[in-house]
């Protein structure tokens, strides 16, 4: 009997323990306002032959169902707990002389590997604040290139130096909860652990620095949170 209740007391700890440690938030990013209308790239003829159909457009504001906005990040501005290693590569592809994801978050350390899946030459080059600036030749067919960032920066511009049309953005942060919404606007932060944060969400047209995204504070405790922002279409510059 006593054996049975230690083991049920030892059940109901655990439970409760696991039911604060990984809790997930979840929302959408909305979008108020009309933004301007996305341009054409100006491909070259090499670039323009991988694009038989379809003409890309710039990819300033995506916006999807019921206003919603992609590639925009989501994270907690500060998190003071025992953060892992990052486990799990990222992937920055370039595929069409353009690079995808255009948005992707990053954590301090996590390896980013740079793919070529084309068949022209990219020179990917980073052109950070924090970080350490890197410029890279990738041949058509070349290995894919491991790169990391160590400081914390929101957001890292990733250009090509042979396309000057192509241009992808990555955020880093000092852990891993963050999540770049899909293209309906739709978020998930998995596994934060209980507190109170702030949660920054940053669009890198509409805001353009850190220090103008908006951000709610928000308390995590035994159940799934929920948080939505809405970003604005700032006025057309005078
Ligand atoms: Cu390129």
């Amino acid at each position: 009997m006593i054996t049975t209740l230690k083991t049920l007391a030892g059940v109901l700890v655990l439970a409760s323990l696991t039911s604060t440690q990984a809790v997930d938030i979840t929302g959408k990013v909305s979008l108020k306002g009309t933004p301007p209308a996305e341009k054409d790239l100006p491909l070259d003829p090499a670039c323009g032959k991988l694009w038989a159909n379809e003409k890309p457009k710039t990819r300033f504001y995506v916006v999807g169902a019921e206003s919603g906005l992609g590639d925009a990040l989501v994270y907690l501005k500060k998190f003071d707990g025992k953060v892992q290693d990052p486990a799990k590569a990222a992937l920055l592809d370039q595929k069409g002389c353009e690079y995808s994801p255009y948005v992707l978050g990053v954590q301090t350390g996590q390896k980013i590997l740079i793919r070529n899946s084309d068949p022209v030459l990219h020179n990917v080059h980073g052109t950070p604040k924090l970080n350490k600036e890197f410029n890279l030749a990738q041949m058509a067919g070349g290995k894919d290139i491991e790169r990391s960032l160590d400081q914390p920066e929101v957001i890292v511009r990733f250009k090509c130096d042979v396309h000057p049309w192509m241009f992808a953005y990555i955020g880093v942060l000092p852990h891993p909860y963050f999540a770049v919404t899909d293209k309906d606007g739709k978020f998930k932060i998995e596994g934060v652990p209980a507190g109170k944060y702030t949660l920054v969400a940053f669009h890198r047209k509409a805001h353009g620095t850190e220090e103008k995204a908006v951000a709610q504070e928000i308390t995590v405790a035994d159940s799934a949170v929920s948080a939505n922002f809405t970003v604005e279409v700032p006025p057309p510059a005078q």
